[in-house]
């Protein structure tokens, strides 16, 4: 990313840490009696924060057990260079972003090209909770409450042709709507891709809430991508577009600085940013850096770079 107000390695303490007037909505949550909670969340084992209103969301193996940060923390420190490049200004920025109605339109190499209203997204395969650790290319990471379903469930769905070898994703893009977009330094709309393999793996989220909520516009609503292996800017939101080709797509990460921001981006100690360590991280909330693990912790993924020199294939 570019680098503008403060270097990554040290964010200041002051974003970090909740404000003491912030009660979060879990804590607020579970200072509730339990009757006022509804019978679903308290005789679910799903933690209270969940019970939003995107129902009685199933919960996920594919989930880990490290403790969520706080709603705060994931809705109030974004990356969302269309609504500014500090991560203070999307929750602001983006308040009024009008997400309903939405088209997402799915073509390319696919034999049932569709578009889908909002609506139509959320019926595509039932909403579960999926709690993923995220790694940001800053060397900043979260714990979040996603929700959503497998991205192979609409993919699916369209039927790729057997040219089908990628999948690229186009974010909403409207100067109106989006003014600061004008300073953002990137080539907007912004864009992303996936190799065809990777966007079939059940861990990469379609996702469309967190904390069992439909998203906040600041975290990319009302549908977004989650690949958790790889770092955040992968994680394309609020999109428009997805589209099957036979060549490796832009990315627009990649576009702006080929050097620091390869296609792959998988989430890799071994490899260093040029211009700081790749080897630690900092956990929003937390003091003490943690070690980055290889692809993020999900080993899951690694047979789909067998054979790949991810050095050199970054
Ligand atoms: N359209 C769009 N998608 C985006 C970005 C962006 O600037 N524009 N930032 C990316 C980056 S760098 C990260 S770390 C995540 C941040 O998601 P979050 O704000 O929900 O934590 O969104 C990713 N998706
Ligand atoms: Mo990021």
């Amino acid at each position: 990313m570019l680098i503008r107000k403060s270097s990554p390695l040290v964010i200041p303490y002051s974003e970090v840490t909740p404000k003491p007037v912030y009660l979060s909505r879990r804590s607020l949550l579970a200072s509730l009696p339990t009757a006022l909670l509804g019978a679903t969340a308290a005789l679910s084992s799903r933690p209270a924060y969940a019970a939003g209103r995107l129902g009685n969301l199933a919960s996920s193996p594919l989930s880990t057990n490290e403790k969520p940060n706080s709603f705060k923390d994931v809705a109030s420190y974004n990356n969302f260079y269309e609504f500014g490049t500090s991560k203070d200004q999307p929750v602001e920025l983006a308040k009024n972003f009008k997400t309903n109605p939405w088209t997402l339109s799915i073509e390319g190499e696919v034999a049932k090209p569709r578009k889908l209203s909002l609506d139509e997204i959320l019926k595509v395969a039932p909403i579960e909770e999926r709690i993923y650790r995220h790694r940001c290319v800053e060397a900043w990471s979260i714990v979040v409450p996603w929700a959503g379903y497998s991205l192979s469930a609409l993919l699916k769905q369209v039927e790729p042709t057997s040219k089908a070898k990628y999948v690229s994703f186009e974010s909403y893009y409207d100067l109106k709507q989006m003014p600061e977009a004008r300073n953002a330094g990137i080539p907007l709309p912004y864009v992303e891709g996936l190799r065809l393999d990777e966007a079939m793996h059940p861990l990469a989220l379609l996702c469309v809430g967190m904390y069992g909520d439909p998203l906040p516009p600041q975290n990319g609503a009302p549908v977004r991508l989650i690949v958790p292996w790889k770092y955040g800017f992968k994680s394309i939101k609020s999109i428009v577009k997805i589209k099957l080709t036979a060549k490796q797509p832009a990315s627009t990460w990649n576009i702006t600085n080929a050097r620091e921001y390869g296609f792959y981006s998988n989430v890799n100690p071994q490899v260093d940013h040029p211009r700081w360590t790749q080897a630690n991280e900092r956990r929003l909330g937390e003091l003490r850096r943690r070690p980055t693990l290889m692809f993020n912790g999900y080993n899951e993924v690694a047979s789909l770079y067998a054979g790949m020199d991810l050095k050199k294939e970054f």
